[in-house]
């Protein structure tokens, strides 16, 4: 199989230099309408490429990989996540799966700090006071916040973006940082940062912000729901950057509804890109449209690294990413 042969899909459009570098070396389809593609047109797809490159907006069900119709042999994600693709139907399918790690690390961390930040300081209400014209001048009382310096952050998950932000956190603000992991990380791992292993509950009761880095997947599914959020302290803020899924996301309302915690800062949600409604209405919920990775130097170093796994692909070497 040569380069200018394989047929590449992308099922939205990707930055333009990555477009333009793929369709140099291969025969590239690009989803024009930008919009998520139907079940039929993804089916459409796999008869038709032999690299299809979905994103997190894509479900790829075990009933589309296992059609006989199917051509594609490759799945390279954008994205790192990738609970959007039937992992076991890809394998039995003998469709290879790649992920874009790495390259995402920063800017998703980076989202997870704003979000934090903004939820603590209540930035958004702040903009919003001042664009509805409604700011009466400072004093001493008005609109007080959570100072974060010197807080006590739990990390739910401390796989690269975790300790990231971990990392931010610690070294920017003297966080204290606990984690909680299937597993302790080695010294090495957590490039000497001084961050405590412990279990959830411990984490969740002792952490004044708790930011959620572990992939959707059974065992984390609803993993924060009313049962966990009453572990937290009434005056904690939760932080979502990894996957809606984590989230029990009625429980989490109710429990900002309630008082149950302080505040919420989300970039993902269960059923994107619907929100729960009642979270529309809180004022201590920051709502982000799953930004994490969307920076430009970032998208295009995702479409990169996805272009460098279809090209290893291409010419019968070992992918750089697979995960399936
Ligand atoms: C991506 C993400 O933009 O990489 C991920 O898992 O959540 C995002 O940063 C998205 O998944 C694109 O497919």
């Amino acid at each position: 199989m040569t380069d200018s042969k394989l047929r590449v899909l992308l099922t939205r459009r990707w930055p333009q230099t990555v477009e333009d570098a793929m369709a140099q070396v291969f025969e590239l389809r690009v989803n024009p309408d930008n919009k998520p593609m139907t079940q039929a047109e993804l089916a459409q797809g796999l008869a038709w490429a032999d690299v299809l490159c979905p994103t997190v907006t894509d479900v790829l069900s075990a009933e589309l990989l296992s059609a006989p119709s199917v051509r594609t042999r490759l799945l390279a994600n954008f994205g790192v996540g990738f609970n959007h693709i039937d992992m076991a139907a890809a394998k039995t399918a003998g469709i290879a799966v790649t992920n874009t790690p790495g390259v995402l690390t920063d800017a998703t961390a980076e989202i997870a700090m704003t979000l934090l930040l903004n939820t603590a300081r209540r930035a958004g209400e702040g903009e919003r006071l001042v664009r509805a014209g409604q700011w009466e001048g400072w004093h001493p009382i008005h609109m007080l916040s959570t100072q974060v310096t010197g807080k006590t952050l739990g990390i739910v998950g401390m796989g690269r973006i975790g300790l990231a932000f971990a990392r931010q956190a610690h070294y920017g603000f003297g966080m204290r940082v606990l984690y909680s992991a299937r597993t302790p990380r080695s010294d090495e791992t957590l490039q000497g940062l001084p961050a405590r292993y412990c279990s959830l509950s411990e984490l969740l009761a002792a952490s004044d912000f708790v930011s959620l880095h572990c992939p959707a997947s059974p065992e984390t599914h609803h993993l924060i729901n009313a049962q966990s959020l009453a572990l937290m302290k009434p005056t904690a803020h939760l932080i979502n950057t990894a996957r809606g899924d984590v989230v029990n996301e009625a429980d989490l309302a109710d429990a900002l509804q309630h008082g149950v915690i302080a505040g919420a800062g989300l970039d993902v949600y269960e059923a994107e890109p619907m929100v729960t409604p009642s979270l529309l209405d809180l004022p201590n919920v920051v709502l982000l449209p799953h930004m994490g990775s969307g920076t430009t130097q970032t998208r295009v170093a995702m479409g990169e690294c996805a272009m460098a796994n279809i090209r290893a692909f291409s010419n019968g070497q070992a992918l750089l990413n697979q995960v399936v």
